[in-house]
């Protein structure tokens, strides 16, 4: 399926970049440009994160640029919604049909019934979720877009108790003595923390994975906890508690660092042992190994990751277990504290580069991505009347599968998808705009797993007429009849709008700087945390946050139950707890349609122990529905012993079920929010597994 290897517009020579893609270790790639053609890429030896190696889903992404499935040239729909038969037309054409739409969706609707509906696929600050199309969108006075999917819910918790994307930064874990992958899996999701923690290892640390599911990490670590899933604040205050009881908690950390500790204190008494382990299945004597573990060998480094907060009380779980490091006092030393998203410690000028200024009127509503559906078939005043689509697949990675088809189905829906491929969602566009890939534009990364910046190189040249997301929206707003000059800022000035700041991580940092070498670190020395500070509104450690009262959470870190894992009537009728984990050799569902990843994926499945599926007359290798009121899919049934009883896993990304129909687990994921933003909760959803029969497994037919 290969074709001629991409064309280069550089030299020959190596040339850097960073990869695109949602993940905390956006790695520094390198191109090696031979006889004007890119033939080979790898990740940049030097940078002290990346170490040379790419993972196992983007080491071919050479390849993957020249997919032969990939569009490129705009296309219009001729059948019907859904149908994905559509012509090939000009840009001019493109472009001239959306800016109709969109004026007569003004004039009728007013701009709010425009929903620009940007997702996590391209993780750039000019390209990507950071900037590309808001200013564009903020100029017309569209919906907001809030990206919902992903780790909001962690964030804000984070930012309530430690100060916003200000966490532990991961690297430090090597300093650990004790470390805690907490729903975190980091062998599959954050493979390049790895070696830091094989250093760690090394230098004597034990490594705990605290985790439902037994993952690659979970076999990496020196021991694995399960727990119910959505109980981790339950086990985190458990932990304080013994903690406390044992007397060794730091007072003067307490004193000197933290806030709120009288609040928080009080509830401690409800989690004694056998309380906390009837809520989370956690053994008393593991917890009480586990207390021992923290006080005795320390610092305690704890690595979060998005999977645990995807849940009823995602956020609290996330800001309940960073009290951990606060109690005992480890977050004044070198490698203590607790990570999770450390994105802010990178200050850009926002503002500036999304074009705040251009919004006429501040009042207009924002949007939740996790309520595609919903919102498609119950907003009024105005209805959603356009969609454009960026950088996501709802349909393969948003909840109520068939509540977002429905909408898409609407017909007074103008729907314009920009990708790289006819995903399913692509199929109920009106129009389709093909966009380059990260060697084909220009790029400003940093990570939020890493401090690390990187300018990412316009290598090769775009094939037939994909256009750079940022080149769409200049060339849309000229449509539109747009004069304002920022509407047409080159990739290199948006780069220079976003360094033209005055906070600390910008400072000595140009553009020239960036593009002078493969990366650059920002201005952070390694230090304890207590050095860094908080910057949370107190600048301290907030066991208490007197700001969640404004969003009507409660302010003091505490335990929120999961809402479906806990409940008894729905638990007799759906018994299974499932979880979609990311799948191995997939990105979320990118490389759901690339042979060398799709072969290494293998096909859908739905894991549950023997003893599970005895009790529901199943077997491996059974082809299975597995359903709840919301919708159903169809996997192939393997049985992993090491689950527990009630807990399903299905790794999310997959593209088609075995039916052969475009339904994955997420056809069962319910669109309610979590406690903090309106986050996802796609593991805390339940479901029930029964058999499959088909005539034939559309997979065999078509493999
Ligand atoms: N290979 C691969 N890597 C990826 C991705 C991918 O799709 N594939 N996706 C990228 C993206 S978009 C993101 S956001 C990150 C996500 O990175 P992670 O958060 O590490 O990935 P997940 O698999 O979603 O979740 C991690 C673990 O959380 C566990 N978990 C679920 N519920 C609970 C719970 O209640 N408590 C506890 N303790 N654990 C729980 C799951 O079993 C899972 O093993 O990874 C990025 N990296
Ligand atoms: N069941 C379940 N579902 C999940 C999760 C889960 O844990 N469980 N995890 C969630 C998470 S963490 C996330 S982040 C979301 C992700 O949800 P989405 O953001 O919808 O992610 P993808 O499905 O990978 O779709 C990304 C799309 O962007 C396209 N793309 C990539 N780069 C560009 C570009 O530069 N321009 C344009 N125009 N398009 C581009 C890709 O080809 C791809 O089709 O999924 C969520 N879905
Ligand atoms: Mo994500």
């Amino acid at each position: 399926m290969v074709r001629e290897a991409p064309r280069s517009i550089l030299p020959d020579g190596v040339h850097t970049g960073a990869c695109p893609f949602d993940c905390p270790d956006t790695c520094n790639w390198q191109v090696t440009v031979k006889e004007g053609r890119a033939v080979l890429l790898g990740g940049v030896r030097e940078n002290p994160y990346t170490r040379g190696a790419l993972c196992v889903k983007v080491s071919k992404y050479l390849e993957y640029t020249q997919h032969p499935d990939r569009v490129l040239y705009p296309l219009a729909r001729v059948g019907k919604k859904g149908e994905g038969r559509f012509e090939r037309i000009s840009w001019d054409d493109a472009l001239s049909r959306i800016s109709e739409a969109f004026q007569e969706a003004i004039a009728e609707h007013g701009p709010e019934s425009i929903w620009p509906h940007q997702l996590t696929g391209q993780f750039g600050h000019i390209q990507g979720v950071y900037s590309a199309g808001h200013r564009l969108f903020n100029r017309m006075g569209a919906s907001r877009n809030a990206i919902t999917n992903c780790s909001v819910s962690g964030e804000l918790a984070s930012a309530y108790t430690v100060g916003p994307g200000r966490s532990l930064e991961p690297a430090l874990v090597r300093h650990a003595k004790t470390i805690l992958l907490w729903g975190a899996n980091t062998i599959s999701t954050n493979q390049h923390l790895r070696p830091f923690l094989e250093d760690a290892r090394r230098a004597g640390a034990k490594i705990i994975a605290i985790d439902p599911l037994y993952t690659r990490t979970a076999e990496f670590a020196d021991q694995h906890i399960p727990l119910v899933p959505g109980t981790d604040a339950a086990l985190a205050l458990g932990i304080i508690r013994e903690i406390v009881v044992r007397g060794v908690h730091d007072r003067n950390f307490i004193e000197t660092w933290t806030s709120g500790w009288e609040l928080f204190q009080k509830q401690l008494d409800a989690y004694d042992m056998e309380s906390v382990a009837d809520l989370t299945g956690v053994p008393t004597t593991v917890i009480q190994s586990l207390v021992t573990d923290i006080v005795d060998r320390k610092p305690t480094a704890i690595r979060m990751s998005q999977g645990m907060q995807r849940h009823a009380g995602g956020g609290m779980a996330v800001r309940t277990i960073m009290c951990i490091p606060a109690v005992t006092g480890d977050w004044a030393l070198l490698g203590g504290g607790a990570a999770y998203d450390i994105g802010g410690y990178f200050g850009p000028n926002y503002e500036k580069l999304c074009g705040a200024h251009l919004r006429r009127d501040d009042s207009a509503r924002t949007l939740t991505v996790t309520h595609l559906g919903v919102n498609l078939r119950d907003l009024k005043d105005p209805p959603v009347k356009c969609l454009y689509i960026w950088g996501g697949n709802p349909l393969a990675s948003a909840p109520e599968t068939e509540l977002i088809r429905s909408g898409l189905l609407r017909p007074d829906l103008f729907t314009v998808v920009s990708d790289h491929f006819i995903t399913e969602t692509a199929k109920y566009a009106d129009l389709f705009l093909p966009a380059t890939m990260q060697t084909e534009q220009e790029d400003l990364h940093n990570g939020y797993g890493h401090l690390n910046l990187i300018w990412n190189n316009k290598i090769c040249e775009a094939p037939g007429e994909c256009l750079p997301n940022t080149e769409i929206f200049r060339r849309l707003a000229g449509a539109m009849g747009y004069s304002e000059p920022e509407l047409f800022a080159s990739d290199e000035q948006l780069a220079r709008d976003a360094l033209d700041s005055t906070h600390p991580s910008c400072e000595g940092i140009t553009l020239e700087s960036l593009k002078s070498s493969p990366f650059v670190r920002q201005n952070y020395p390694e230090s304890p945390h207590t050095l860094l500070g908080f910057t949370t509104p107190s600048g301290k450690f907030e066991f208490d946050a007197p700001s969640m009262a404004a969003e009507g959470l409660p302010t003091t870190a505490c335990y929120t139950p999961p809402l479906e894992v806990a409940d008894p009537e729905l638990r007799g009728k759906f018994p299974f707890a499932v979880i979609s984990p990311a799948a191995h050799y997939f990105l979320n569902s990118v490389f759901g349609n690339f042979a060398p990843n799709v072969s290494r994926q293998g096909e859908p499945i739905v894991a549950i122990s023997s003893g599970e599926a005895d009790r529901c007359s199943l077997a491996g290798g059974d082809l299975v529905r597995v359903y709840n009121d919301r919708g159903s899919f169809v996997a192939r049934l393997t049985i992993d012993e090491r689950l527990a009883a009630g807990i399903a896993a299905c790794p999310k990304g997959q593209w088609r079920g075995l039916d052969g129909t475009f339904r994955n687990v997420n056809a069962t994921v319910s669109s309610r929010a979590s406690d903090m933003g309106g986050g996802a909760v796609y593991n805390d959803n339940r479901v029930a597994i029964e058999k499959y029969e088909p005539n034939q497994s559309a997979w065999e037919e078509q493999a």
